[in-house]
């Protein structure tokens, strides 16, 4: 028991960031550049309470690595300061952690045809749910002719943004600085945008440096290059596939849609409880009868609505079931 004690004593904490999570199987990025395969204590399963609770990409943990093995258990998710999720709203209510720590999400969008305010605005709300700080980056400036159109409608929004080409490099550097201090970004878009173009601008240099990893699978031994959390300066760029997919959905109810030109006619109500439907000096109807806005909209707002009230309820169901098992376990343990 002493020796086992001392053991444990002599075991150095460390901290490091979860680069890789696939199956609870884990890439750590340590302090030194590298990055250690680790897994979790037998009994860290019986210990968590939502899929949530286990480490995610983007999460600090502490870890200890085994003596003589390059390989590290994981003790601890440090708490998060934003985070990326998905709310699966199937039979069970899940959440999954797409990744988390980030304090940029770079909603990238080129300057052409493609250019869709809409969209726009639907990131912004993820952004806002998750925590991170909106920057919108506008790709393939040297495409675009007429740039007033687009600018003006940005300017609209309140938000930071910057435009970039990749046949001027120089002109990504605005990226680097927003990660000056060890903060960490993320990118968003439509496919074709030019995510990964911006991203090889910007870490060229840096893969060159850390080079390709090896790792072992089923089939034998093959090289690739984990570029799943990339070290930036002292910065990092998020590069998951669940955020590059993030773009599927757009009309998941968690993100939903912004509804705040009707959340603000609401407040012009007659009564501060109006349904919308058929009260006297309700101001969402009137907007209606004038043509501002269509009915099509009011009833994808009350269709989210419907949405969230049942997803709370089968939350509320659910936390119910859970907390039932838990006192179950815990009386059990003392007979
Ligand atoms: N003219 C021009 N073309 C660009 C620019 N940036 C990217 N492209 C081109 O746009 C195309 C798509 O770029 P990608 O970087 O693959 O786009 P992506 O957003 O990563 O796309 P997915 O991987 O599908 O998500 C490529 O052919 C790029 O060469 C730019 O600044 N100017
Ligand atoms: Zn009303």
């Amino acid at each position: 028991m002493e020796e086992k004690n001392l053991k444990k004593k002599h075991e150095k904490q460390l901290i490091g960031r979860i680069a890789i999570a696939y199956n609870h199987m884990y890439k750590i990025l340590t302090k030194e550049q590298t990055f250690l395969p680790a897994s979790l204590p037998g009994n860290y399963h019986f210990q968590v309470q939502h899929e949530a609770d286990y480490p995610a990409v983007g999460d600090w943990v502490v870890f200890h690595q085994l003596p003589n093995e390059d390989k590290a258990m994981i003790k601890e998710v440090l708490p998060r300061t934003s985070k990326f999720s998905r709310k699966t709203a199937g039979v069970a209510v899940k959440e999954q952690i797409i990744a988390t720590n980030i304090d940029y999400l770079f909603i990238v969008t080129s300057m052409n045809e493609d250019f869709n305010i809409a969209r726009i605005e639907r990131y912004l709300v993820a952004a806002q749910h998750s925590g991170a700080l909106p920057i919108i980056i506008l790709t393939k400036a040297d495409l675009c002719e007429d740039k007033g159109w687009i600018l003006d409608q940005l300017l609209l929004l309140g938000v930071d943004f910057t435009m970039v080409s990749m046949f001027q490099p120089e002109s990504v550097e605005v990226i680097k600085d927003y990660l000056i201090g060890g903060k960490t970004g993320t990118f968003v878009g439509s496919s074709g945008v030019g995510k990964s173009t911006l991203i090889n601008l910007l870490t060229n240099e840096e893969r060159m440096k850390v080079g390709n990893i090896r790792e072992d699978d089923q089939k034998g031994r093959h090289t690739t290059t984990h570029r799943e959390l990339i070290q930036l300066g002292d910065g990092y760029i998020i590069d998951t596939p669940g955020m590059r997919e993030f773009q599927l959905w757009e009309d998941d109810i968690n993100i939903g849609e912004s509804f705040t030109d009707i959340q603000a006619l609401s407040e012009q109500c007659k009564f501060r409880n109006c349904s919308h439907h058929k009260e006297v000096g309700c101001a969402v109807q009137q907007a209606i009868d004038e043509g501002k806005i269509t009915e099509k909209r009011l009833s994808s707002y009350f269709k989210l609505e419907r949405e969230l009230i049942m997803l709370e309820k089968r939350r509320a169901k659910q936390e119910k079931k859970r907390m039932k098992t838990t006192n179950k376990k815990k009386s059990a343990r003392y007979e």
